[in-house]
Parts: structure tokens; C-alpha cells; sequence
């Protein structure tokens, strides 16, 4: 069989609609918009701005925010493209099926399981943090082994010396939004527009106060000078910089995996993209320069907080409560998100054949993949329970970024290979953005870590044992005899 047999265009789309295995189109383009920023505003602004800034960058980290919006930009124009030509399942994983063929398309498949699952565990974990810390300001206390998983050191009541036991709370958040996702998309996507608006609140009004405190002396110098380790400040640690709050952009590409259930994903999908990347950027450029303003780069350092630091300094305490809140909710909508996502990603993988059925198992009430929802749930919940995932960030970067390369690419293959079929939306400049997407993305990608690199190969190493091993011999595309056909007459 051939590894590099490709799903016509055609195919694709009239396999999207009727049958057994339809999705419910429910979602109109503010669902979308909000979607959209539903995963992108998390983790990453409110924790990794302030590491940046003190250990990469300083009040340059505005720069870095630019650089890393500038190469989600052209990513996330290469993503609308292919989505109003293929307005299905699966994002990036079926772009990569009808323009490079099945074996990059389930290097992609596999490769997404980073971005979402593995996100959506690093956020819980996070997450739990914030509500124990939530809980603790109203007098409640989760005793600490309940909150840690068992790799963690923890202080025990009595001050001495533990081990966690299991992270409940993290576990639990997997739970509720699993249930929720299998119980429909509307109901999942109302729940997101409400959370979208509450974290919205928040960002605009921290910028908003914090602004009447900036001290203009915290600019300077803006680009502190590098201290002659790559990445520690200067050029070198803007570029730095810019690969670790890259995890901060991250979810803007969710809005295509859920093509199948918008109204109308041509027009939709793109501005879902676009429109929630747009007001993101805008808003976490604003958030690092107020940041950066009010408390200088310096005193960041080993603060595990910053964002609560800089509050201090206003005369605004009921400020720390929503700021809790708008974090706790924001992680919620990521975790939210990355779920749906990568829930649709496997539906899609399973129709074509390369993993089991189970996955686009349709539930004939919901309309939703709910066995596929299950799975993760417990996947995503037994890791975020008991391993010390939040070290695993980067992991998600980079299967992110490689990601948005092969779309770059495939947007660059399909101009040449099916000039004819009707975009929608068009990527401007072209072959210019695509090309620049692929280097800015390349260039944030080298700059994360070996560990990270490492990691990254031996997790595509185990999608090569499972391809060869399973999904090639059960591939629907495969097997076809309309396709034999064809491979046999040459
Ligand atoms: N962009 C998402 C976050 O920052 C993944 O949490």
C-alpha cells in the first residue's frame, strides 16, 4: 500500500455530510470568534508573560508577543484557507491527508495529540493550582496531597517533608468538561461564550488600572542587554522569549477542527480564526506593556505570581479576587477547547480508518463523538491526576508548531496541485506568507530546548509503531477498490 495515497478534495467534502456519522451544525461565527479566544487566552498570558519578561527579555517581551502573533498570523491565514476549502473535520490532519498523503497526514494526527491532550492536562494541573489558591482567600484548604500528583514534594500539615497522592481537582475538571462535551456542542459552546466573556473583563480591566500605574522608568532599557548567553536578554532572549509565550497563541487553530458544526464554515471558519487571533494579539500586547510598566522585569524573578505583584500596587484589592477568577475561568475554556479538539481530531482519523471505530462512534441522541470524549476524559485525567505534567508545556509548542508548518506547506502544494477549487477565503502575498509563516514558526521551534526536541521525537516514534503496525493495513483509502484499481493500472 502506498504511504503517500492522498483523499481527494471531493471525497472529503461529500463524506462530511448525511449518514450515521454527522456531526449537529450549530455554531455561527461569534461561537466561532469566541472558540477561538475560548482557547488562546490561558496559562500563557497570565504565567508565562512575567517568566519571560524576568529570566528572557524584559519589558522587550512586548516584542517578543509581536514576533510570536506575527508567525501565528500567517499560520492562522494558512489555516483559513485550507478550512474554507475543506470545510471538515479534523483541521490540519485532514489538510495533510489530501495534499501530502496519509503518512504525513497521521504524523499530524499524532502530532495534534500534543496540542490538545497534552495541553488540556497541563492546564488542569494549573488549574487546580489556582482554585486551591481560589479557595484558600475564602478559608478553605485542600489538603495539599489531594492537589499533587505522587512525583510532587510536597509540605505536609505538620511541616514536614511529602509526597502527593493524587490531584483531585485536576482530575475533576477533566471530568466535568468531558461530561459536558458529550452531552452536545451547543450546550459546550454556550458555556464557553460565557467563560470568554468574564476572562475578557478581566484583561481589559487589568489593563485599563494597571496603565494609571505604569512608572516609565521600568522601559528602561527597554532591550536589556544580553548577558552573553544565548537567550538570556538581547536579541537572542527576545526570539526566546517569543518560543515560550508562543503556548500563549496556541488554540487559535481549534476553531477549524470544528468545521463539521459550524452553519456555514466557509465564511465562518476564517473569521473565527482571524477575528480571535486579532483581538488576542491586541490584548496580550496591551497586558505586557502594562505588566512591564508597572513592576520592573527585575522583580519578577522567582515570583510565581507576578500579575498578583503588580496588583499590589494598585489600591484595588477586589482586583485579586477577579483576576483569580477570570484565570480560573480562562483555564477552563482552554481545557474546554482542547478537549473538543482533539475529540473531532480522532473522529476524523477513525473514519478514514487509521484508528479504531470507537472513536467516530456518533451518540444518536447528543450528536456528539462521546466514546472519543470518554476516552480522553480518562486519558487526559489520569495524566493530569498522577504526573508531574505542568513540566510538559514546551511539548505542546513544539507538536504545535510543526503543526502549523505542514499547513503553511500544504497551503503552498494545493495552489500548485488544485488551483481550481473555490477558497473562500485566499491567504494574501502568497507564496511570501506561507513561506514567512514556515521560518517564523521554524525559528521559535528551534529555539525551545533539546529536552523538549527529544521528547518530541520519541512521541512521533511510538505514532510510527502504531502506523505501521495498525492504521496502515485498516485505512478505508487504503483498502478501496476504486483505489487498487488505480495503483494496479499505474
Ligand atoms: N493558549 C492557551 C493557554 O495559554 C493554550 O493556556
Amino acid at each position: 500500500m502506498n504511504l503517500f495515497i492522498k483523499k481527494p478534495i471531493s471525497q472529503l467534502l461529500a463524506s462530511a455530510e448525511g449518514g450515521e456519522h454527522q456531526l449537529k451544525r450549530s455554531l455561527g461565527s461569534m461561537n466561532l470568534v469566541s472558540l477561538g479566544i475560548g482557547a488562546i487566552i490561558g496559562a500563557g498570558l497570565f504565567s508565562l508573560t512575567g517568566i519571560a519578561a524576568a529570566e528572557n527579555a524584559g519589558p522587550a517581551v512586548v516584542l517578543s508577543f509581536v514576533i510570536a502573533a506575527i508567525g501565528c498570523t500567517f499560520a492562522g491565514m494558512c489555516y483559513s484557507e485550507l478550512a474554507s476549502m475543506i470545510p471538515v473535520a479534523g483541521s490540519a490532519y485532514t489538510y495533510a491527508y489530501a495534499t501530502m498523503g496519509e503518512f504525513m497526514a497521521w504524523i499530524i494526527g499524532w502530532d495534534l495529540v500534543l496540542e490538545y491532550a497534552v495541553a488540556a492536562s497541563v492546564v488542569a494541573v494549573s488549574w487546580s493550582r489556582y482554585v486551591g489558591s481560589f479557595l484558600h482567600d475564602f478559608g478553605i484548604t485542600i489538603p495539599a496531597q489531594y492537589t499533587a500528583c505522587p512525583f510532587d514534594v510536597i509540605t505536609l500539615p505538620d511541616g514536614s517533608q511529602g509526597h502527593g497522592i493524587v490531584n483531585v481537582p485536576a482530575m475533576l475538571i477533566i471530568v466535568a468538561i468531558s461530561i459536558l462535551l458529550m452531552l452536545g456542542i451547543k450546550e459546550s459552546a454556550r458555556v464557553n461564550d460565557v467563560i470568554v466573556l468574564i476572562k475578557l473583563a478581566v484583561v481589559v480591566t487589568f489593563i485599563a488600572i494597571g496603565a494609571n500605574y505604569i512608572k516609565h522608568d521600568n522601559y528602561t532599557p527597554f532591550i536589556p542587554p544580553n548577558t552573553g548567553t544565548f537567550g538570556e536578554f538581547g536579541l537572542s532572549g527576545i526570539m526566546r522569549a517569543a518560543g515560550i509565550i508562543f503556548f500563549a497563541y496556541i488554540g487559535f487553530d481549534t476553531v477549524s477542527t470544528a468545521a463539521q458544526e459550524a452553519h456555514h464554515p466557509q465564511r465562518d471558519i476564517p473569521r473565527g480564526i482571524i477575528g480571535s487571533l486579532v483581538i488576542c494579539t491586541v490584548l496580550y500586547i496591551l497586558f505586557a506593556f502594562v505588566l512591564t510598566g508597572m513592576l520592573n522585569y527585575k522583580l519578577m524573578k522567582g515570583d510565581a505570581a507576578p500579575v498578583a505583584t503588580a496588583i499590589d500596587l494598585t489600591p484595588y484589592p477586589w482586583l485579586h479576587v477577579l483576576v483569580k477568577l477570570g484565570i480560573i475561568g480562562g483555564f477552563t475554556s482552554v481545557i474546554l477547547v482542547m478537549l473538543l479538539g482533539q475529540s473531532r481530531i480522532f473522529y476524523a482519523m477513525s473514519r478514514d480508518g487509521l484508528l479504531p471505530k470507537m472513536f467516530s462512534s456518533i451518540h444518536p441522541k447528543w450528536r456528539t463523538p462521546w466514546l472519543s470524549n470518554l476516552l480522553f476524559m480518562v486519558f487526559t485525567g489520569f495524566f493530569a491526576g498522577f504526573f508531574p505534567i505542568s513540566k510538559l508545556g514546551n511539548m505542546t509548542s513544539i507538536g504545535t508548531l510543526l503543526a502549523f508548518i505542514i499547513v503553511c506547506a500544504g497551503v503552498m502544494i494545493l495552489r500548485y496541485t488544485e488551483p481550481n477549487i473555490p477558497r473562500a477565503y485566499k491567504c494574501p502575498y502568497f507564496p511570501q506568507f506561507p513561506i514567512l509563516g514556515i521560518l517564523v514558526c521554524l525559528a521559535m521551534m528551534t529555539s525551545l530546548d533539546a529536552e523538549t526536541w527529544w521528547r518530541l521525537v520519541i512521541w512521533m516514534a511510538a505514532g510510527l509503531i502504531i502506523y505501521f503496525t495498525y492504521s496502515r493495513f485498516n485505512s478505508t483509502l487504503g483498502k478501496s477498490k476504486a483505489y487498487k484499481r488505480k495503483y494496479a493500472s499505474g
